[in-house]
């Protein structure tokens, strides 16, 4: 397998990397810990490590150094594409530098091969309760995809430390492959009748998973390859990755690991904002009859704040910009569909709500999140049922996730277990620290 032969040569020279900076500098300082990060889940302690993305409060996220609109330039498309093809994506992630396009079609072929899902996966799809929302069927079919692990075989039967990554990067592989299938198939269960749908083979992996949901336009095809690639990484400390990581800790495999991130990506204040920001924007467009004027979105938003309510798709516990995610899709939209009534609320909400997010004065971040368009778009194109919509969050998030389990694997990242202290002992060392 050519990936497995490229990540091969590229690790020896990061391990000898970690290896000389644990020797040399490992009780070199890289922060302190205040008693508000402890109670306050632990914003901005900076201990965990990736290379796959980093995400700077002023300018947004960088994968392996690249900015999202370098990663779209310069990342092989398919003919007559307007987006790149999500497995160029994939070999940035694992082997750190841009694809040829010869090295992305041989990620593109390896997921073509894994692709099929096994029918006990549908059967335990089909024996779930109608009401089942998408994201427990999701979680649920990855984690029935766990017999099928070739690291935990792998381990029972007894491998070396060094040699955990090469299963890892079998699983992830198979894992990813499947995606598109069984998302596709949640979605014809739940709102389409629950028919199989084929897999559309002589796509690639963004199109394919486009054409499996039933919307093979060029336009469609290129909003799923965008979509995957803006949700894939956001660093490692937020909820769906860190949570991965946490269950991958324990030499979980990827199956396990990830069902274990997408339950926490199943929550509303991190994926499941997605499906709330659509709702806010229908909501608004129902009660005024369409798009309303900016005075009235003011009250409109002001009157949900008193309310006690969010305003899902604004704020973010890391950035202080608008989001690039944010961005790149709002350009999407703006190019592809200016006159939708939807997308036009959107653009008067981004205008107002950072507003009266100032105004309020509590949010650190009044300015939109990769979810405050992300459902506009979908909506537009078809995918109506905004249930779904964390669904397609969390395909795209499989992507980073799984590439930072490979490389924890292969730089022998161990087991996770911060410490705890209890109350009265914080008590304590305030009274100390304060010479009372
Ligand atoms: N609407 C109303 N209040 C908001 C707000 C928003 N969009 N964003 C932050 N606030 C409030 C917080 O609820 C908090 O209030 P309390 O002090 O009463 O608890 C206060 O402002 C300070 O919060 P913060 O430090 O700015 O934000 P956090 O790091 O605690 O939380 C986030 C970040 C994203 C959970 C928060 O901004 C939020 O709830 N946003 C709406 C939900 C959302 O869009 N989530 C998706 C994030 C992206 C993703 O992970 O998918």
């Amino acid at each position: 397998m050519p990936i497995k032969k490229k990540l091969a040569a590229v690790l020896p020279e990061w391990r000898e990397r970690v290896a000389k900076l644990l020797k040399e500098s490992g009780d070199v300082v890289i922060g302190e810990v205040t008693i508000s990060q402890a109670f306050h889940g632990m914003r901005d302690v900076k201990a965990l490590v990736t290379d796959i993305s980093y995400v700077d409060p002023n300018e947004g996220i960088r994968f392996r150094g690249y900015t999202i609109p370098e990663v779209l330039a310069n990342l092989p498309k398919p003919a007559g594409a307007e987006m790149p093809y999500v497995g160029g994506l994939y070999y940035l992630f694992l082997i750190g530098e841009f694809p040829t396009e010869a090295d992305v079609i041989e990620v593109e072929n390896e997921w073509k091969r894994r692709g099929e899902i096994p029918e006990f996966v549908i059967d335990v799809l089909q024996a779930m309760p109608p009401d089942a929302h998408p994201m427990m069927l999701f979680s649920s079919a990855i984690l029935a995809l766990q017999t099928g692990s070739v690291f935990a075989r792998r381990y029972q039967e007894g491998m070396t430390k060094d040699e955990y990554w090469e299963p890892m990067l079998e699983d992830s592989l198979n894992l990813t492959a499947k995606l598109p299938a069984i998302a596709a198939y949640i979605y014809s269960l739940k709102y389409r009748g629950g028919k199989f749908v084929p897999a559309c083979d002589e796509l690639d992996w963004g199109g394919n998973f486009a054409c499996m949901l039933g919307l093979s336009s060029q336009e469609y095809m290129d909003l799923t390859r965008l979509h995957a690639i803006l949700h894939s990484d956001h660093e490692s400390g937020n909820a769906s990755a860190h949570a991965t990581h946490l269950a991958a800790s324990t030499l979980s495999d990827i199956y396990y690991a990830y069902s274990a991130g997408l339950n926490s990506l199943a929550g509303p204040l991190h994926g499941l904002a997605n499906q709330e920001a659509l709702g806010w924007l229908l909501d608004v467009h129902q009660k005024f009859g369409g798009v309303p004027s900016e005075d009235k979105l003011y009250h409109y938003a002001w009157d949900k704040l008193k309310a006690g309510q969010v305003i899902p798709g604004y704020g973010h516990a890391v950035l202080r910009i608008p989001d690039p995610r944010f961005t790149a899709q709002y350009e999407y939209a703006l190019k592809h569909m200016p006159d939708d009534e939807i997308f036009q609320i959107a653009r008067l909400v981004r205008k107002v709500v950072p507003e009266v997010l100032i105004e309020q004065g509590k949010a650190k971040n009044p300015a939109p999140n990769v979810d405050a368009i992300s459902g506009t778009l979908q909506y537009h194109y078809g995918i109506r049922e905004f249930d779904f919509y964390t669904v397609l969050f969390g395909v795209g998030r499989a992507l980073g996730v799984t590439a930072n389990a490979v490389w924890a694997r292969a730089l022998g990242q161990p087991l996770e277990r911060p410490k705890s202290l209890t109350i009265p002992m914080l008590e304590e060392i305030a009274r100390k620290a304060k010479g009372s």
